[in-house]
């Protein structure tokens, strides 16, 4: 049986299939706190959970290929060709090096789908607006694993020819296919991709790809590879379906028949986006209190979100709230870095008693905003749907 290593889940989730698993919690549950629950953290499995996932991690091994001419002397038994080292490090190898904890958001493209079909009908699995969730990641930084491999830094593997880093996982499906995917080379260079083996101070889940998982922070969750069992520096993209026949956008136009998957860059990095997760009407059906979350991609802090409680003709500044109450810092150094979700909240009169309709639209700092419709960002896949996010409350709105 291929999904015998199936760990037990949470029963709070809203299931959308149950082989290959994929379940999203409910939105009440996941504004509430700013660091999700292990258990309740969005479950995207392509393919059956492997049995590395709930192996006591003892014969786990990662390979890591790295360019001949940049690479230190491989170690623990290689393989090396002309062109290339195949370094074999254990999950002990990994976690001997320093041990870095980072917030970050993961959210699949995919979020919000079931309103995009609403529009138009897509193809892909059905998400509502809670394929997203953040937690504190632990790990070795990526480059941190290199260096201890003998790589100097990003700008050598740069001057050697490589351009994406690429991995596989250990979840394989019938003809043993492995689920893949890469990030470009530029990414590394803000030290922040990790080899996490833990999730919100616990070893990280099954589910979540235990024993390592890719973190790239900022970058969409289809390329934050779980149970990672290989790492690549390479001159090319990934091979695998999901990066070169999934995760990609067309114009509103392009039918499934006509998407030129070749022409389209792979999603990497997410548009601004936020969803209402609760509505709360006054006693006295005066106002209505809204929570939701906001997510900008690349690192982008959110810098506002806007409010409506009458369908979006006026507005209010919400209340944001990063980590522990605390707006991290903006910018280090080139790159942004503020990975994690932000949280917000706002108090709003309604239109009529009991009644209206709530509506949030984020702003990144880039002064990216939201786009009000469908219409416009409407693809065949259903990826990428960051409109206006609305809920009606007490009936029509
Ligand atoms: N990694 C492996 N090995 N197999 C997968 O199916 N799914 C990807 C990514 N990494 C996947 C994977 C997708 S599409 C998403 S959205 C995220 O994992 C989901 O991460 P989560 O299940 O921890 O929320
Ligand atoms: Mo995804």
């Amino acid at each position: 049986d291929a999904y015998a290593n199936e760990p037990t889940r949470w029963s709070g989730f809203a299931v959308r299939s149950a082989k290959p698993f994929n379940a999203e919690p409910p939105p009440g549950v996941l504004v509430r706190t700013y660091h999700t629950p292990n258990e309740a953290f969005y479950v995207r499995n392509h393919l059956p959970v492997p049995a590395v996932a709930t192996a006591d991690g003892a014969d786990y091994r990662l390979s890591i290929r790295v360019p001949g001419g940049v690479a230190g002397a491989p170690r623990g038994g290689v393989s090396p060709t002309d062109a290339a080292c195949v370094h074999t490090l254990s999950l002990a190898d990994v976690q001997a090096l320093p041990a870095v904890t980072l917030t970050a958001a993961v959210q699949c493209a995919g979020n919000r789908r079931t309103e995009m079909s609403g529009h138009r009908a897509v193809k892909g699995g059905a998400w509502d607006a809670c394929a997203i969730s953040n937690a504190a990641w632990t790990g070795a930084r990526l480059t941190d694993v290199l260096a201890s491999l003998g790589v100097p830094d990003v700008g050598a593997l740069a001057a050697a020819g490589v351009r994406h880093v690429v991995f596989e996982g250990a979840d394989a499906d019938a003809e043993g296919g492995v689920y893949g995917a890469s990030i470009p080379l530029d990414v590394l260079a803000a030290g922040d991709v990790l080899l996490a083996w833990g999730m919100n101070g616990e070893p990280l889940p099954a589910d979540h790809g235990a024993p390592l998982r890719v973190v790239a922070p900022g970058i969409v969750g289809a390329r934050n590879v779980k149970w990672v069992t290989s790492v690549a520096l390479s001159d090319e993209e990934s091979h695998s379906h999901w990066q070169r026949r999934d995760y990609k956008g067309f114009c509103p136009s392009v039918c499934l028949e006509d998407a030129d998957y070749d022409s389209a860059p792979s999603i990497q990095e997410l548009p601004i986006t936020s969803a209402v997760g609760e509505v709360a009407v006054s006693a006295d059906g005066r106002s209505v209190t809204a929570r939701g979350y906001a997510y900008a991609g690349g690192g982008r802090p959110v810098v506002r979100v806007d409010v409506s409680a009458d369908g979006g003709k006026t507005w209010a500044a919400a209340d944001l709230a990063g980590a522990d109450g605390q707006v991290p810092a903006a910018v280090c150094g080139a790159r942004y870095r503020d990975y994690g979700w932000t949280l917000w909240s706002a108090t709003l009169p309604l239109p009529a008693p009991g009644r209206g309709e709530v509506v949030v639209k984020a702003v990144d700092s880039s002064y990216n905003v939201q786009p009000e419709g469908l219409a416009g960002v409407w693809n065949v896949r259903g990826v990428l749907n960051n409109a206006w996010h609305r809920v009606p409350v007490g009936g029509e709105g």
